[in-house]
């Protein structure tokens, strides 16, 4: 893989609207080794979990959402070389303008066919860090339509910050919905998307995503990465205490983030390419 050049105009609508689609972030023949790789990875990952075992009916309102399989980078050696590789990661460097990046974890997303809809949230009310430099890039591994389960963006949303104590939730689809129409933020998403292209969002950006309609599985892999350099927080909630020990293991508050979980994919100073 090669470099992936940003255009200038593209990091300032990012910044400004808290996402972007890139196009062809990597090309048709890498996405499809990509996509051999995770779901290679996901299938040994889901006969250990039981909840991709439960029938989409019985399941609640998240778990209708995805089937969700994290860090499979740190299961298979074939993940490991994408999720890892520098050229993801210098775009996120570039798009929120630090030094470098540090991995915080990978999932892939996996919206079954009749799979219900992502309610409205923030990724950062789970993330006990002390920086709004994280990203995450959200990238179809097959080509996909709106009715598939397109992620769904309230431009402009991550400058409010915190928006309060609302995880994954019937609650806070009803609570964003309402305070997105309250501050006239206007909503974004493509009509389609291919294998291989992607969005990258900031953690406080508001986002969701509708049902998936189609009688494919919407398969995406997702990366978040936090600036280089971000401490942890004293987590504010049980998912923040999850999420400290489970991708940030070993660490407490006030700890620079940087497990062996958390390893630097890009630096713009020392080239720290570790795929
Ligand atoms: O894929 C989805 O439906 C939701 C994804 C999401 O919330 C994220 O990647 O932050």
């Amino acid at each position: 893989m090669g470099e992936f050049q940003l255009a200038a105009d593209q990091i300032q609508s990012f910044r400004k609207n808290g996402h972007i689609c890139l196009r062809q972030v990597i090309g048709r023949a890498e996405a499809a080794e990509f996509r051999k790789v995770v779901n290679a990875a996901v299938q040994m990952h889901a006969a250990q979990n039981r909840d991709s075992q439960v029938p989409l009916k019985d399941r609640d309102t998240y778990g209708k959402a995805f089937l969700k399989h994290m860090n499979l980078w740190t299961m298979d050696n074939g993940v490991r070389e994408f999720v890892l590789h520098q050229r993801f990661g210098k775009i996120a460097t570039e798009l929120l303008g630090v030094d470098g990046v540090r991995v915080y974890h990978d999932q892939a997303l996996y919206k079954e066919p009749g799979g219900g809809l992502t309610p409205w949230h923030q990724d950062q009310y789970y993330w006990p860090v002390d920086t709004n430099n994280t990203v995450t890039m959200w990238m179809p591994l097959v080509d996909i339509t709106e009715d598939m389960g397109m992620l769904t963006f309230a431009s402009g949303s991550h400058t409010k910050g915190y928006l309060g104590t609302l995880p994954i939730s019937d609650e806070s689809e009803e609570v964003f919905n309402k305070y997105i129409a309250e501050n006239d933020m206007s909503i974004h998403c493509e009509k389609s998307m291919q294998a291989g292209d992607a969005t990258f969002h900031y953690g406080w950006n508001l986002h969701s995503a509708p049902p998936n309609s189609a009688n494919t599985m919407r398969e995406v892999i997702t990366v978040i990465w936090v600036a280089d350099g971000c401490r942890v927080t004293e987590p504010i909630n049980d998912n923040q205490r999850r999420d400290l020990s489970r991708w940030m293991p070993g660490l407490k508050p006030g700890d620079v983030v940087a497990s062996d979980l958390n390893p630097v994919t890009y630096h713009r100073n020392a080239n720290a390419c570790v795929s």
